[in-house]
């Protein structure tokens, strides 16, 4: 009944704002995660991972570290000192908050909710009486803490050292997390408070006209999901004003702030930053029908996708800076942050809202299945903060850490999986009037309202271990819908949706689709395989994709992959480990190499260990996850 009233208020508040809105939106609509119910499987696992084990735990490091107190003491709940060595520790408590709302979507808990109300509680205190929140700044008039961190006079009110300032990316995380809370709990208190800052950022940047170039880019994807969920245009306004106004030259490339946003070409600079900007800048193209953000964002997505990432979907090569390096800069021990693949998500999801093709998805499920879902340990209490292709066993390349460690000073990764992996559900689907897009392959549930009914559908997979898909339809009453399920690149040969990556030799069949165990020549339109009907309860589309193992090369302009090879089968790109294999670098693969498959259950919680006479391999997700030995993905290739 509670669930029901919270509906309720949620639909009706959304129906108010809608008459707000006049502007335009994606072509393509998303299914949120509140639509859709994750079975068990490989994806409720990694949730309830999160929702069990990384949310509680990270929740309890923000704790340890200071980062709740700073709310308290920046509220007057207690007197105590700024803590921490970076401003943006708040936004980590904000990611968190994000994640958790999610969760309780998935299961409600009305522990973790009344935790959830203590915080907001802590942050609206916080809350200066204009809407400013930025508690480095606000308890800057206490003298400096032993940390003497982070200068808080540079740091904050109204943008410091250009490119450096990170008050307006707490700002963005705060909103995504309050329009993530109000989402799944339909109360107001933390929406209210986002509100609040908001109104106050438009009026300082807007109404007083002060060009303030956020330092980090992240507030312009807050605000557009506020502008969402509240209708009020003047949060598109803004975003994009601070779009606009990016190319003040003053930090250059790092930030993204050398040319105008709507003139960059190649992806550069600090990936995070970067991809945060070319999400936000999709958003834009879709809400404003801007050519000029359109054209910018698909040159962009090019340019990463021919030259920029790695054969894990991993992005920002570069140690330097964390960020992107050149064109075709691909190394071995790559930088490839667990953030800027959580944010490579994020703007290749946006790609495929605006486009309808599914090679965004081909980039988005490399990413999540490879270098992103690495940066978690299977315990969900450990992380990776970047995330290499190689390790000789010693160096501590995890932010001095030689493995996964349970926290860092600078924590954007943990509380970024935190907030990420609950809304993983929310990826799966999408429609468009009649056509319905099947992108991601996960047991769950799933409620499509098309105009003239519900289609309700079940989909049950075995997904990555397995190809076989099974759609079955639930409703009774019978309706018409294109089913649009994603036939993903690997299984047509492709490794990724241009030339960097090349299976070397690829046996697998080609996808078969049945309908009602009828085999059947579907259309392929974009990359999806179209399937009409007028569909009822019992109805089922299956399709079966055939899982080999296949070796990928690298495009000769990437000097470091010269001669070298990885493994991949089915979406997984795979490793070798020390502990599964004696004298690891001195192993060559020969093509003519045979693999067997087998699943062991036993083994790093579930997974297909594959093996030829020279070599074991596991997924390179879970590499790390019993000893920290040596690892690689890329291997010499006998010729
Ligand atoms: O600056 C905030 C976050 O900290 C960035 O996104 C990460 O790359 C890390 O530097
Ligand atoms: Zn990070």
């Amino acid at each position: 009944m509670k669930k029901l009233v919270f509906i309720l208020l949620v639909v009706l508040f959304a129906c108010e704002n809608e008459k707000n809105k006049t502007a335009g939106s994606y072509p393509i609509t998303p299914v949120d995660f509140t639509q859709v119910q994750l079975l068990d499987g490989f994806w409720k696992d990694w949730v309830t991972t999160a929702m069990k084990a990384t949310i509680p735990a990270s929740f309890q490091k923000c704790e340890e570290t200071g980062r709740i107190n700073n709310f308290i003491y920046a509220g007057g709940l207690a007197e105590g000192k700024y803590e921490g060595k970076f401003g943006f520790n708040d936004s980590d408590v904000y990611k968190i908050i994000e994640g958790a709302s999610y969760s309780l979507n998935l299961s409600h808990d009305p522990r973790m909710e009344a935790y959830l109300d203590t915080l907001i509680h802590y942050i609206a205190a916080a809350q200066e009486d204009d809407g400013y929140l930025y508690t480095p700044w606000t308890l800057k008039a206490n003298e400096y803490n032993e940390f003497n961190c982070c200068s808080y006079a540079e740091e904050g009110q109204w943008v410091g050292t250009p490119g450096a300032s990170h008050e307006f990316y707490n700002a963005g995380h705060m909103y995504e997390a309050a329009v993530a809370h109000f989402r799944a709990t339909g109360k107001r208190s933390f929406l209210d408070v986002a509100i609040k800052n908001a109104d106050l950022v438009y009026d300082v940047c807007i109404t007083q006209g002060n060009n303030y170039v956020p330092g980090h880019q992240e507030i312009e994807i807050g605000l557009l999901k506020l502008y969402d969920v509240t209708g009020d245009k003047r949060y598109l306004e803004l975003s994009k004003h601070l779009l606009d106004i990016r190319a003040d030259h003053s930090s250059g490339e790092y930030s993204q702030a050398h040319l105008p946003v709507t003139e960059q070409s190649e992806a550069v600079g600090h990936a995070v930053r970067a991809n945060y900007m070319y999400t936000a800048m999709a958003d834009i193209a879709a809400f404003t029908k801007d050519p000029g953000y359109l054209n910018a964002v698909d040159r962009l997505w090019k340019n990463v996708a021919e030259k920029k990432l790695s054969v894990t979907g991993g992005v920002g090569a570069s140690h330097e800076g964390e960020a992107y390096g050149d064109n075709y800069e691909l190394p071995n021990h790559p930088y490839n942050e667990t953030c800027a693949s959580i944010a490579n998500v994020y703007w290749n999801y946006r790609m495929f809202l605006l486009h309808g093709d599914s090679k965004y998805f081909d980039v988005l499920e490399r990413t999540l299945y490879n270098g992103l879902i690495s940066g978690l340990s299977l315990d969900g209490k450990l992380f990776f903060y970047p995330n290499t292709l190689e390790h000789d066993g010693k160096n501590p390349f995890n932010q001095g850490v030689n493995g996964r460690s349970p926290w860092f000073s600078c924590s954007c990764c943990p509380s970024n999986l935190s907030r990420f992996i609950p809304s993983v559900a929310g990826y799966a689907y999408a429609m468009k009037d009649e056509d319905i897009y099947v992108n991601l392959f996960m047991n769950s549930e799933v409620a499509f309202p098309l105009k003239k009914g519900t289609l309700n559908i079940q989909q049950e997979t075995a997904y990555p271990w397995k190809g076989g898909i099974k759609l079955t339809v639930q409703n009774e009453k019978p309706v018409h819908a294109r089913i649009r399920l994603r036939v993903p690149g690997w299984a047509e040969g492709k490794a990724v949706p241009s030339d960097l990556f090349l299976f070397t030799q690829f046996a697998g069949e080609a996808p078969a689709i049945f309908v009602n165990d009828e085999k059947i020549q579907s259309a392929v339109e974009d990359g999806y395989a179209v399937i009409e009907g007028k569909w009822k309860k019992g109805d089922m589309i299956r399709m079966e994709l055939d899982m080999e193992v296949s070796l990928v090369e690298a495009n000769r302009k990437v000097e470091a992959k010269k001669g070298l090879a990885a493994v991949q089968y089915g979406p997984l790109v795979y490793c070798a480990e020390g502990v599964d294999n004696e004298d690891l670098f001195s192993i060559a693969i020969d093509p003519a190499d045979k693999y067997n498959v087998e699943y062991r259950p036993d083994l790093l919680g579930g997974v297909n260990m594959i093996s030829s006479e020279g070599i074991n391999l596991v997924p390179y997700y879970s590499w790390a996850n019993r000893e920290i030995g040596k690892m690689r993905v890329w291997f010499p290739l006998e010729k």
